[in-house]
């Protein structure tokens, strides 16, 4: 599948010119809508694969709507997002069904975990409960970006599912190793991920995988609902609200709190997100901002107006500290019970 992701769909049936029976067929269309006139039909088409099912779904900033909710008054999880894409939950999706079709797809995973500072210490949890639960039968490549590459403990890996350690630099502040990570994996992407795999995802290493992760969770750009913030109101989501900084979002404005500790989607896509969202926090370090969350502050903006095709409910990104019975169905990543102090650098 590698390789083939820019592949031009445009067939010759679409790009020639029109028969007399196409032009009718548009002549009569034209005459019979009002939105759609034949002056402004296009003959050749260039239906792209990527803008047939890759298209990206950008909203204009200041648009007023409701804020979407994410379990109804009722209690049933909402398995759809007002701009039409899957809230994915249990029970949204077969898998044995879903495993069949991304089967013959032929895809790589590559995931970015980092572990600076004492976090290394939660690697082990974090990739032996990866390796029993994370992407199972498919191709996964880790890559893990750590200072101390000799802490990385040995961990028997499933088939077709490798390892790769990447030494970076230390740093005494925790703030800039989580708001770095959009650097890294913009860097990543274009020196390897681009050739070496199909889909992205980067994920926090100070977590436990407690349930099934699959395909289900693939889309062109993945986005996971905070558990702290789904039943909230949006006004006091921990979005930044400074104007001067370039994660600002207003009050009036925004659909789900997105946790930082999972972003997900094709390679390219996710790319465009770590780009823009390193350039964004370069423009506020030049202004001696800091987002109240670092990276998950921009990350909160980007989503906001590019809107992500797939959303994870927080079956995918809950807290060990909260207790989930009665409130989701299945328990998949959660974030384990750390001591700030102890963990971070500052
Ligand atoms: C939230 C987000 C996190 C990030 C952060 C922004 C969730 C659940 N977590 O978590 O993704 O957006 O806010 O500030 O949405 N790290 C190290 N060494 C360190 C410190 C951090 O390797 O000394 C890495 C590690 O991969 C960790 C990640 O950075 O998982 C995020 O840091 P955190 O877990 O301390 O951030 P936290 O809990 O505030």
């Amino acid at each position: 599948m590698v390789g083939v992701k820019n592949l031009h769909l445009c067939s010759t049936e679409e790009t020639k010119t029109p028969t007399p029976w196409m032009a009718w067929g548009l002549i009569y269309f034209g005459f019979t809508s009002s939105s759609i006139r034949y002056k402004d039909q296009n003959f050749c088409l260039k239906i792209t694969k990527e803008n047939q099912e890759n298209s990206q779904l950008q909203s204009p900033q200041g648009l007023s709507y409701k804020q979407p909710i994410v379990v109804s008054p009722n209690g049933k999880p909402v398995a759809l997002t007002p701009w039409l894409v899957p809230i994915v939950w249990e029970g949204t999706f077969d898998p044995m069904l879903i495993n069949s079709i991304y089967r013959q797809k032929n895809i790589t995973i590559a995931t970015t975990v980092f572990a600076l500072g004492k976090y290394t210490q939660f690697l082990k949890v974090f990739l032996e409960s990866a390796e029993q639960n994370y992407f199972v039968g498919f191709r996964v490549h880790y890559y893990v970006f750590t200072d101390q590459p000799e802490l990385v403990p040995e961990v028997k890996m499933g088939e077709e599912h490798n390892l790769t350690v990447l030494k970076v630099p230390s740093s005494n502040r925790w703030q800039d190793i989580s708001l770095s990570r959009m650097a890294r994996l913009e860097k990543l992407i274009e020196s390897r991920l681009i050739n070496e795999a199909d889909y992205v995802f980067s994920l926090d290493v100070d977590s436990k995988f407690y349930g099934h992760w699959g395909v289900e969770t693939l889309g062109r750009l993945v986005g996971v609902i905070h558990p702290g913030y789904y039943l909230t109101s949006r006004e006091y989501f921990t979005y930044e609200r400074r104007p001067e900084s370039q994660a600002f979002i207003p009050y009036s404005e925004g659909d789900y709190y997105y946790g930082g500790a999972v972003i997900g989607g094709l390679v390219k896509d996710v790319y465009r997100l770590a780009k823009t969202c390193r350039e964004q926090l370069d423009i506020d370090a030049s202004k001696s901002i800091e987002a109240a969350w670092q990276e998950e502050s921009h990350l909160n903006k980007y989503f906001l107006y590019n809107k992500p095709s797939k959303v994870l409910s927080p079956e995918y990104l809950w807290q060990d500290q909260i207790p989930h019975k009665d409130r989701v169905k299945i328990l998949r990543f959660s974030q384990i019970i750390k001591n700030y102090a102890d963990v971070r650098p500052n």
